[in-house]
């Protein structure tokens, strides 16, 4: 493997073991429910019982699994409507005064939905959408920050058989214009703004930017959150293309029906990071995706009926999709859902959430934690954390450190943690632990969940028995990706090509003497900064779209607490003069051309690049000089040092010779 992160070291010896706590297992569902025996048959079979036990079907499926790689049916002659599911079902069986969710705002605003209300809200949603012109397959663009019209609107769309592709808040005009113009949304939903640590954060301005470069929307609904608390930022509408959404919202009725749709129709649209440019159009379908998220949220996070549940993920990536909104609400269960940051008003504040609701379960990000770790254990020691049961942690590895934290100080030593391994790709976990079943280790996912078969193999794709290699996926599973938007021949290289009949993960991982997991990292062009998936090749597309720019590489290099940093290589053109400003220029322009999320931590200037004879970058090069020195927050001056630095190591063959 040529990209291995040096950190592989520190897991190779990571050997403690923690068993499953005596009081969690007496309460296990996974326990009560037999699991572990119905596992012992075949992964159709389970994905079956599974999909008849958690999903309400309109028309029964009688065929599980139609396979024909890249090419997987599962359920396809079944009928059912995801909102419904989530939903309906559960104030038909007398649950409607059951919360939704607890929503608190950053200003500290709450609102308590309940699941009969949350229903009310989506049907009259879905009439103003319909109202609007959006019909069955539809695709509506979605860029909200963290409030209730996000899991309103992403409904709404599902009860009409309408497709949402919700764009992170954290992207720019252009980085959302792309996505509209991909999939040709016709409708886009947006928000003034949302308050993000003490401030507004406006989306509307970049909302009209996005329109304005596309030529498919015809209608903009915007919800009022920051003007409605206090902010007094004007926000311009235009007339005829752009509504309010508590006016349209005013005399909507609550009366609508659920599309019947089918098992395998499109639910929605998710664009990732891959190794091009251009990011993809994940498609994800409404009957497996369901099954597999509904069953893993259950038994992972083993959810009891009274449990209060938090993933404090935002609703724009996949964690969101599958454990904010469809999966909690499939399973009729009470989440906690946060606007803002973790450090507003106070550093305590998730430890102030958990303790006022009575969290039980709470899934984050070992960015998160690294970044508590860094505020120190005072913080989450000012709050009662007693009613904490099981935590959860997703995005990226957690490093042992980290979860020894986790464990002690916010699980005060009893809680299990599930490191659950999956992706975008994925649509649900498909590595994890079980809370009150498996022993665990720091820093290992432990093993597949029934029905996930997976492989690692080495580069000629034979088996890895126990070692080192790339992860992939043997079988089709339920929630897995249908295809990419428009693009079948990239959905068969990116993911089919690689290992003829097997899903190629992108990531490398080991399998240890107890045939334990240990997910390493990405072994592609991909780099994960605080659990975002983010191409290299597009931040340095960004970058050379500046004039001034004749040559730009980027390569993620280990960060104490966002796992990966954003480096950037630069050679400017010509007589551009090699300045600080220079650099801030470059990195508001990433901010612009992509988020500020793929801005680059630091910008070292360089009047060559390292490459192969093919004229391959050397990142691995690239990134052990990163990693060599400090690196600062922001532009680190022009550098002639680096190159003479790159030069050097070039020549003694060192790690160049790797790639
Ligand atoms: C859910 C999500 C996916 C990539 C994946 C890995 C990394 C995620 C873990 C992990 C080690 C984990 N979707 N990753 N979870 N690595 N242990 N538990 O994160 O599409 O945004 O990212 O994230 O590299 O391929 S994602």
């Amino acid at each position: 493997m040529s990209d291995q992160p040096a950190t592989i070291e520190d897991y190779l010896d990571e050997n403690r073991k923690f068993p499953p706590p005596a009081d969690v297992a007496a309460r296990s569902l996974w326990i009560q429910d037999g699991i572990d025996a119905l596992a012992e048959g075949s992964s159709e079979e389970f994905w079956a019982a599974q999909a008849r036990a958690l999903v309400t079907w309109r028309k029964p499926f009688t065929e599980v699994l139609d396979w024909q790689v890249p090419n997987a049916k599962w359920f396809a002659d079944g009928t059912l409507n995801v909102a419904e599911n989530c939903l309906d079902r559960h104030v038909t069986a007398g649950m409607g005064d059951k919360v939704a969710y607890h929503w608190e705002g950053e200003p500290g605003d709450t609102r308590t939905i309940t699941y009969a209300e949350l229903r009310d809200e989506v049907a009259k949603f879905a009439n103003v959408l319909k109202g609007l012109g959006v019909g069955r397959g539809d695709r509506v663009a979605v860029y909200l920050p963290m409030i209730p019209e996000l899991p309103v609107t992403m409904l709404a769309c599902a009860r009409i058989g309408a497709v949402h592709s919700v764009v992170f808040g954290g992207f720019s005009a252009n980085a959302l214009a792309d996505r509209i113009d991909d999939s040709d949304c016709k409708v886009l939903v947006t928000a003034d703004g949302g308050w993000r640590r003490g401030k507004a954060a406006l989306l509307k301005p970049a909302a009209d930017e996005a329109v304005e470069r596309t030529s498919t929307i015809e209608h903009v609904v915007v919800v009022r959150r920051t003007g409605a608390s206090g902010d007094d930022t004007e926000i311009s509408m235009t007339a005829g293309r752009d509504h309010w959404y508590h006016d349209l919202m005013a005399d909507a009725s609550t009366d609508c029906a659920c599309e019947e749709m089918g098992a395998e129709d499109l639910l929605y649209l998710l664009y990732t990071s891959g190794t091009t440019a251009k990011p993809k159009g994940v498609m994800h379908t409404t009957g497996g995706y369901l099954t597999q998220v509904a069953f893993t949220h259950r038994y992972v996070f083993d959810i009891h009926p009274d449990d209060i549940y938090w993933c404090a993920a935002d609703v724009g990536w996949v964690t969101g999709h599958s454990y904010i909104v469809y999966a909690p609400l499939a399973n009729g269960c009470t989440s906690v859902m946060y606007e803002g940051t973790p450090d507003h008003p106070g550093k305590d504040r998730f430890w102030d959430i958990i303790e006022r609701y009575g969290v039980n379960v709470l899934y984050t990000a070992p960015t998160a934690i690294r970044t508590f770790m860094k505020w120190g254990i005072e913080e989450p020691a000012k709050h009662d954390l007693s009613s904490l049961r099981v935590l959860g942690s997703v995005g990226e590895p957690i490093n042992p450190e980290a979860w020894m934290w986790y464990h002690t100080n916010i699980g005060g030593e009893r809680c299990p943690i599930v490191d659950t391994w999956w992706q975008t790709e994925t649509g649900g976990i498909m590595v994890s632990p079980i809370p009150g079943v498996t022993t665990t280790k720091p820093g290992s996912a432990t093993f597949p969940l029934p029905g996930i078969s997976v492989e690692i193999v080495d580069e000629a794709g034979n088996k890895v028995e126990r070692g080192g290699g790339y992860l992939t996926i043997t079988e089709p599973w339920p929630s897995m990706l249908r295809g990419v938007w428009g693009d079948p021949e990239r959905f068969f290289d990116t993911y089919w090509s690689r290992y003829p009949g097997r899903y190629f993960v992108g990531d490398g991982a080991k399998i240890d003497d107890d045939g334990y997991y240990w997910v390493i990292g990405r072994v592609d062009d991909v780099m994960n900064v605080s659990g975002h998936r983010i191409s290299t090749t597009e931040v340095e597309s960004a970058l050379v779209s500046d004039p001034r720019v004749a040559e730009a590489a980027v390569v993620g290099a280990t960060d104490a607490t966002t796992g990966q940093a954003i480096v950037a290589f630069v050679t400017p053109k010509g007589d551009t003069e090699w300045t600080e400003s220079l650099g801030e220029e470059l990195r508001r322009h990433v901010a612009d051309e992509i988020g500020k999320i793929s801005r680059p931590k630091t910008i070292i200037f360089t009047d060559d690049l390292p490459k192969t004879r093919s004229g391959k970058i050397m990142r691995r090069l690239l990134r052990d000089v990163a990693e060599g020195r400090d690196l600062g927050d922001t532009t680190t001056l022009a550098d002639p040092g680096v190159v003479e630095e790159i030069r050097r190591r070039a020549e003694d063959g060192g790690p160049t010779t790797a790639e």
